[in-house]
């Protein structure tokens, strides 16, 4: 089912994409291959741990060997009004809202999140469609964040409400979530710098998560609020990010 996915966007008219969508959604509905997806996650992330602790880094590289042409991919240039009026305006207006049960709700500025305890790392990017491009990162570290906001002690996840709507419908603005060893994991960061430079557009712009230990679908670009929650039952359509809830990927997405 998930790799049909390039062709189901692209060819989201056409009536062998129509036939793939009817399809998969006939199989997200059996509750057969609901209950195997949801073991073979839980397989899946039970034998990571045992190979790779959670906390493990990720490998980071060196300059010559970042990639020249970075790919970019799912939204390139988010077309909402609101979207294109703070990026006309250089996102001067733009804030992140952090919210949700925290104790101290945030509304924070980029020079605000610039002053903030950063990372600067270089890292690989692995698309779960099979390609890998290698970019140098600044941002914001999440953990330091949090503690500022200060967690409240029944949050279990930290949702990434993002700008654009990918899906077309009520349920397709794009979104992400990570648990808290995640989000306090030192190679995660609030990326606002790309190649020493501000994020460009397709990359994300002005703020994307880099969640180094996962693959590219879970780094969640044009990042509007953080929520902190117990579950994420409520949110789209409950799986937990876009492509979870679309396609069936996994939720950790360990690599
Ligand atoms: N808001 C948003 N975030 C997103 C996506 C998207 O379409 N919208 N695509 C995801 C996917 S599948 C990948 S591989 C990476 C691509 O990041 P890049 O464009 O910097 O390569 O962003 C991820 N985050
Ligand atoms: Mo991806």
């Amino acid at each position: 089912m998930t790799v049909h996915r390039r062709g189901w966007l692209k060819g989201a008219g056409a009536s062998l994409a129509g036939l793939w969508l009817a399809a998969c959604d006939q199989l997200n509905r059996s509750k057969a291959v609901h209950d195997t997806l949801a073991g073979a996650e839980g397989l899946t992330r039970r034998a990571q741990r045992l190979i790779v602790p959670r906390t493990a880094l990720a490998k980071e590289f060196a300059e010559a060997d970042i990639s020249p042409d970075f790919r970019a991919n799912g939204t390139t240039r988010p077309g909402e009004p609101e979207y294109r009026a703070l990026a006309a305006a250089g996102f001067a207006d733009w804030r992140l809202v952090v919210d949700g049960l925290v104790e101290h709700p945030m509304s924070l500025s980029l020079a605000e999140l610039r002053a903030m305890p950063a990372r600067t790392q270089i890292t690989r990017h692995d698309c779960v469609e099979g390609w890998s491009s290698i970019g140098k990162w600044t941002g914001a570290r999440l953990g330091p964040l949090l503690d500022r906001a200060g967690l409240k002690p029944d949050a279990r996840y930290l949702v990434f409400h993002c700008a654009d709507n990918l899906g077309g419908d009520a349920t397709g603005q794009y979104y992400e979530s990570i648990d808290l060893i995640d989000a306090f994991h030192p190679q995660t960061i609030l990326a606002y710098d790309m190649n020493g430079r501000p994020l460009p557009v397709a990359h994300g712009a002005p703020l994307r998560l880099r969640v180094e230990r996962q693959l590219g679908y879970k780094h969640a670009k044009y990042v509007m609020r953080i929520e902190a929650v117990e579950d994420f039952a409520h949110i789209g359509r409950g799986k937990g990010g876009f492509w979870e809830d679309r396609a069936g990927y996994a939720w950790y997405a360990g690599i």
